[in-house]
C-alpha cells in the first residue's frame, strides 16, 4: 500500500522543519563567535594546537572562527582591531605590544630569554602581572598564554661558498627582511644588516624575485613557509628566543561565567604546550632536514653576535623604558 502525502502536509512539514532549524540556528547564535586573525599558515604548529585543542575545548559556549595568513586583518593590526572592538582573539608579539606599551620592548632584545621553559616561567612570574594589566588597561586586551615560536636564524639567499656570515660584519649592507615595527627594525640593525620592513605573508615572494637577501625565522617556519625553497643557507644565530601570546579582548572575556573563564583559559594553555612540544620537536629534527635539501646549514662566531646585540640593546632607547631591575628578574629564572 503505497501512501500520498498531500500537498498541504508536505509544506506543513517543511514549514516545521525549517522552524526547527531556524530555533537551533538562534539558539546556536547565544554562543558568541570569537573571530581570530593571525598571519601564520594553518598547518604552523600554533595554528594546529589552536584548531584542534583549542577550538573544541570552548566548542560548549562560544565557536572558535580562525583567519589565517593575515586574511583578516594585516600582521601587526589585530592588536588595534581588538582595542576597536573588531576582532575578539589573535596571537600578539612584544614587538607588537611595545609600539604601544614601551615597556614590552624588553622582551623583544636579541639573546635575553633563554629557552621555552624559560619563557613560560618569565610570562608567569609575579613581576609581569603590572605589565599584563598594562595591555588590559591601555588596550582592552588580555595576555591568556604564551606560545614558543623558536629560536630564530638567519635564512639567506646567498650559498655559504658566497657569504660564509661569522660575526655581524659579515652582515654589512645585507638587506634582511624584518617584520614592520620598530622593534624588529633595530633587531635588524643590531645583528649588522639593514633592515627591510616585509609583511609575512610577502616574505616567499620577496626572496623569490630578490627584493631582499634574507630573512629571519625559526626552522619551523622556514619549512612550513617553504622559506628553504628559495634560499642556499640558514646561520644558526639563535639571535631570538622569540614567543607569542595568545591575545584575548577582556569585553569578550568579562561577559563569560568564572567557569567558562577557567575553560578557555585551560584552553590556551593546553594548546599553547601543545604547540611548545611540536615546535620543539621539529627544532631539533629541522637542521638535518634543511641539509639533505641542500641548504647549508651552520654556526657563526654566536659570541660576537651576542655581544654586538647585546651591546646596540644597552644603549638604544628602548633600555630607558624597561622597567627597572626587571632584565636582572628575567636573568634570575
Ligand atoms: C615574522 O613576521 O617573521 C613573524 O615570525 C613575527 C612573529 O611575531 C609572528 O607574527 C610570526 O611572524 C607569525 O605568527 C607567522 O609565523
Amino acid at each position: 500500500m503505497t501512501t500520498t502525502i498531500s500537498r498541504r502536509t508536505l509544506l506543513a512539514a517543511t514549514a516545521a522543519g525549517a522552524f526547527v532549524a531556524a530555533t537551533r540556528a538562534s539558539f546556536a547564535q547565544d554562543k558568541p563567535t570569537i573571530r581570530m586573525s593571525g598571519p601564520m599558515t594553518p598547518t604552523d604548529q600554533r595554528a594546529v594546537a589552536l584548531t584542534d585543542i583549542f577550538g573544541p575545548a570552548i566548542a560548549g559556549f562560544a565557536t572558535f572562527e580562525p583567519h589565517w595568513n593575515a586574511t583578516l586583518f594585516k600582521q601587526g593590526t589585530e592588536l588595534a582591531a581588538i582595542a576597536r572592538g573588531n576582532l575578539d582573539m589573535s596571537v600578539t608579539s612584544a614587538q607588537e605590544l611595545a609600539q604601544i606599551i614601551p615597556d614590552w620592548s624588553i622582551f623583544t632584545a636579541g639573546y635575553l630569554l633563554k629557552d621555552a621553559a624559560h619563557q613560560v616561567k618569565v610570562f608567569n612570574a609575579p613581576f609581569m602581572d603590572a605589565m599584563k594589566k598594562g595591555v588590559e588597561d591601555k588596550l582592552g586586551v588580555k595576555l591568556l598564554s604564551v606560545m614558543y615560536l623558536g629560536r630564530r636564524q638567519l635564512n639567506l639567499r646567498q650559498s655559504r661558498a658566497q657569504l660564509d656570515v661569522k660575526t655581524p660584519d659579515d652582515l654589512k649592507g645585507m638587506k634582511l627582511r624584518m617584520p614592520g615595527t620598530e622593534a624588529w627594525q633595530f633587531l635588524g640593525s643590531a645583528l649588522g644588516a639593514n633592515p627591510v620592513p616585509v609583511a609575512f605573508t610577502e616574505v616567499y615572494t620577496a626572496l623569490q624575485t630578490g627584493a631582499i637577501d634574507g630573512q629571519d625565522n625559526p626552522l619551523p617556519t622556514d619549512k612550513d613557509s617553504k622559506f628553504y625553497e628559495v634560499t642556499k643557507q640558514i646561520c644558526m644565530t639563535s639571535h631570538l628566543c622569540d614567543q607569542n601570546y595568545i591575545a584575548f579582548s577582556k569585553k569578550l572575556w568579562d561577559k563569560l561565567s568564572p567557569a567558562d573563564q577557567a575553560t578557555l583559559q585551560k584552553a590556551a594553555d593546553d594548546a599553547s604546550d601543545s604547540a611548545r612540544q611540536a615546535q620543539l620537536k621539529l627544532e631539533s629534527d629541522l637542521a638535518q632536514f634543511f641539509k639533505d635539501q641542500g641548504l647549508d646549514v651552520y654556526e657563526p662566531d654566536v659570541d660576537a653576535f651576542r655581544k654586538h646585540v647585546q651591546a646596540a640593546y644597552l644603549s638604544s632607547d628602548f633600555s630607558k623604558s624597561w622597567p627597572k631591575g626587571m632584565v636582572d628578574q628575567v636573568n634570575a629564572l
